[in-house]
């Protein structure tokens, strides 16, 4: 039984879910991403019976392997967006260049920057998947084809959130009116509303890192690790290490469950892996949405002007007072 019976459409459809100056375009872009995301979930529920599992033998522009489901997951989006016509240009880690949609009619306004399928080494063993978008306004004058146009800090997102490929798939996005989670029914094969205005813990003892690049990272991170594995109960240490490899998945969890996420540069790799504008910056919008921080360790993720729009960024990501002693440990 659906407990309650909102469906994704009729949630973006009532007036205060739109920003101010809303056209229907916005609404009806997000519409959109929930067909795409509805697509992708069912692609992965097949992934093994039909032949998709596996690599493609190219590399991205991020030089990763691309694995099929990926490229999959951006043909998707293409074709959604291609049949509506209602963003002028999408950015994705898949490609190298914005695939600019427009012609000399189309009106869209919009440019949509997307991680299609976000920790792709799960594909093959089963484990959850993402997909991250934000979404961003372009002006008037813009072709969609500069990238000058298209650099944006995150502070100027007017949607961000991701699909979440888990035990269900589940959508959580914000438009700066607070963070939802919608779940996908798949029979009825619509997204309800399943947690309005999520707001996270302020602290909490779970860290989520790639713990292996230890040796790699600065004294200051490596000291925050090694503090908050220490035992004390009354600061709730050691905390707890939760990992699945795929960005969405960890956040979520710390989204729900308060803690910390960290994937911080390196000494010999100081801009970290994951990217700013279309992993790093809508997830931190979310995040910020929820009551918690969006950083680099050292400076807010959505106040970074990008210089390149496959930039790389650390990212420091959770509840507030984690984050804070996260931050506190860099700066000494
Ligand atoms: P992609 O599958 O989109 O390339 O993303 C994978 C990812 O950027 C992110 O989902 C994970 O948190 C991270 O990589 C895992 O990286 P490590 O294997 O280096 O821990």
């Amino acid at each position: 039984m659906i407990h309650e019976p909102i469906s994704l459409t009729s949630h973006i459809l009532k007036e205060d879910a739109f920003p101010p100056e809303a056209t229907g375009e916005f609404s009806h872009i997000m519409m959109n991403l929930g067909i795409a995301g509805k697509m992708i979930a069912r692609d992965l529920r097949h992934a093994g019976i039909i032949d998709v599992l596996g690599s493609t033998g190219e590399t991205n522009i991020q030089g990763e392997e691309v694995q099929k489901l990926d490229e999959r997951a951006n043909e998707i989006f293409i074709k959604v967006f291609k049949a509506n016509e209602i963003v002028k240009t999408m950015v994705s880690e898949e490609m190298e260049q914005p695939h600019v949609f427009s012609d000399a009619q189309r009106s869209g306004k919009y440019a949509l920057y997307l991680d299609p399928l976000d920790g792709s080494s799960n594909i093959d063993v089963d484990a959850p998947l993402g997909s991250i978008f934000s979404l961003h306004r372009l002006s008037e004058e813009s072709s969609g084809h500069q990238e000058q146009d298209l650099l944006k800090a995150g502070s100027e997102q007017v949607g961000g959130g991701y699909f979440l490929y888990g035990t269900s798939t589940v959508f959580v996005y914000t438009c700066g009116k607070g963070v939802h989670e919608f779940t996908l029914e798949p029979e009825l094969g619509e997204f309800f509303l399943t947690t309005r205005n999520i707001q996270m813990p302020s602290r909490g003892k779970i860290y989520s890192v790639n713990e292996g690049n230890y040796q790699k990272w600065s004294r200051g991170m490596q000291q925050y690790i090694d503090d908050i594995k220490q035992t004390d109960s009354a600061t709730h240490r050691p905390y707890g290490l939760r990992y699945t490899g795929c960005l969405v998945a960890d956040v979520h969890r710390i989204l729900l469950k308060g803690g910390v996420y960290l994937y911080p540069g390196e000494m010999n790799k100081p801009e970290g892996k994951l990217r700013l504008m279309y992993e790093a910056a809508p997830l931190s919008f979310v995040i910020e949405q929820a009551g918690g921080i969006g950083s680099t360790g050292v400076e807010p993720i959505n106040s970074i002007q990008p210089k390149m729009l496959h930039q790389r960024v650390p990212l420091v990501i959770g509840s507030r007072e984690n984050v804070e002693q996260v931050q506190e440990c860099m700066r000494t």
